[in-house]
C-alpha cells in the first residue's frame, strides 16, 4: 500500500539517538518536570506516555490553555508540538516513550531516572492505548489570542485528497502545487478553512505566519476552541474546521508537513495583501 517512495524505517530516536543510547533524563523527587514535544518525523505520529505518571498538556503549538488537561498519553501528528508537564512522585527508574506498535522496540523509549534509584531497572514498555485517556483537541480549552478581525468575513472549502493506486499525486481542490489555488486574503480578514480528508492518509495541515484556532473536528463544535498551528486532518473523511485573522501580510505556505504529500502537490499558499 501506498505510494511508490513510501519508506520503510528500523529506527525511531528521541533527540536523534535510540534506545538504549538515548539520554536518560535525571530528577528528583517533588520536582514538577517540563517536556517540550516536537514530532519530527516525516510520516508517522506517535502516542507519547511516562510509565507510572499522569501527563498535563498546558500548550498546543506553543499556545497556552487556560489550564492543564491531565491525560496518560499525548498522540501526536508531524509538526505538532505539545508543552507537558509531570510531577515527580513517584521515585524509581521509568521510561518514557511512545505506545504505537513497534515505535518502543525501534528505539523511541528513554530513561526517566530519579535521583537515588540509579540502579533500577525499568518496566517493560507497554503498547496500545487500551484504557487509557489520551489528549484529544477537544479536551482542552484554549486562550482566545487572536488578533480582531477587521476586515471581511473568508470561508474556503479545501479538499485533500491523492495516493490513489499507489499515486504519488497529493492535492488540493484536486490541484497540485504550483497550480493550486491560493486563498487571497486582505490584512484583517476573518478566515474560515474546513477542510475535508479524500484519502487514506492523516494530513497534519500546516500554516505559517499565523496560528488559528480549531472550532471543529468531524462536524463536533470544540466547546472553548485550542489554538494551534499544525492540524491533524483523519484518513477516511476526516474534517476540521480553523478560523484565523489575516494580519501578517504575504505568502505564506499551508501545507501538510508529511514531506512526500507536499512533494506530491499538497500545498496551497494564503496569499494576505
Ligand atoms: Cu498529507
Amino acid at each position: 500500500m501506498g505510494g511508490g517512495n513510501t519508506p520503510a524505517y528500523d529506527t525511531m530516536t528521541i533527540n536523534g539517538k535510540a534506545y538504549p543510547a538515548t539520554q536518560p533524563l535525571k530528577v528528583r523527587k517533588g520536582e514538577r518536570v517540563r517536556l517540550r514535544l516536537i514530532n519530527a518525523s516525516a510520516d508517522h505520529s506517535h502516542v507519547i506516555r511516562l510509565a507510572g505518571h499522569r501527563l498535563q498538556v498546558t500548550h498546543t503549538d506553543g499556545n497556552a490553555l487556560v489550564q492543564p488537561v491531565e491525560v496518560d498519553a499525548v498522540p501526536m501528528a508531524p509538526s505538532e508540538r505539545y508543552d507537558l508537564l509531570f510531577i515527580a512522585d513517584r521515585p524509581g527508574v521509568w521510561l518514557l516513550y511512545c505506545a504505537g506498535p513497534g515505535h518502543s522496540g525501534a528505539g523511541e523509549q528513554m530513561l526517566v531516572l530519579y535521583e537515588g534509584h540509579e540502579g533500577d531497572k525499568p518496566g517493560a514498555p507497554v503498547e496500545g492505548v487500551a484504557d487509557l485517556r489520551l489528549w484529544r483537541y477537544d479536551l482542552g480549552r484554549g486562550r482566545d489570542i487572536l488578533v480582531r478581525p477587521t476586515g471581511r468575513e473568508r470561508s474556503f472549502d479545501l479538499a485533500l485528497s491523492g495516493g490513489m493506486m499507489g499515486s504519488d499525486d497529493w492535492t488540493i481542490n484536486e490541484k497540485r502545487y504550483p497550480n493550486t489555488d491560493p486563498l487571497r486574503l486582505q490584512k484583517g480578514d476573518r478566515v474560515r478553512v474546513r477542510f475535508r480528508n479524500n484519502s487514506m492518509e492523516a494530513h497534519p495541515m500546516h500554516l505559517h505566519g499565523q496560528s488559528f484556532k480549531v472550532l471543529s473536528l468531524n462536524g463536533r463544535r470544540l466547546p472553548a476552541p485550542i489554538v494551534k498551528d499544525s492540524v491533524d486532518v483523519e484518513a477516511h473523511m476526516g474534517s476540521v474546521e480553523i478560523e484565523f485573522t489575516a494580519y501578517n501580510p504575504g505568502d505564506w505556505f499551508f501545507h501538510c508537513h508529511k514531506p512526500m504529500h507536499m512533494e506530491g502537490g499538497m500545498i496551497t499558499l494564503a496569499r494576505i495583501a
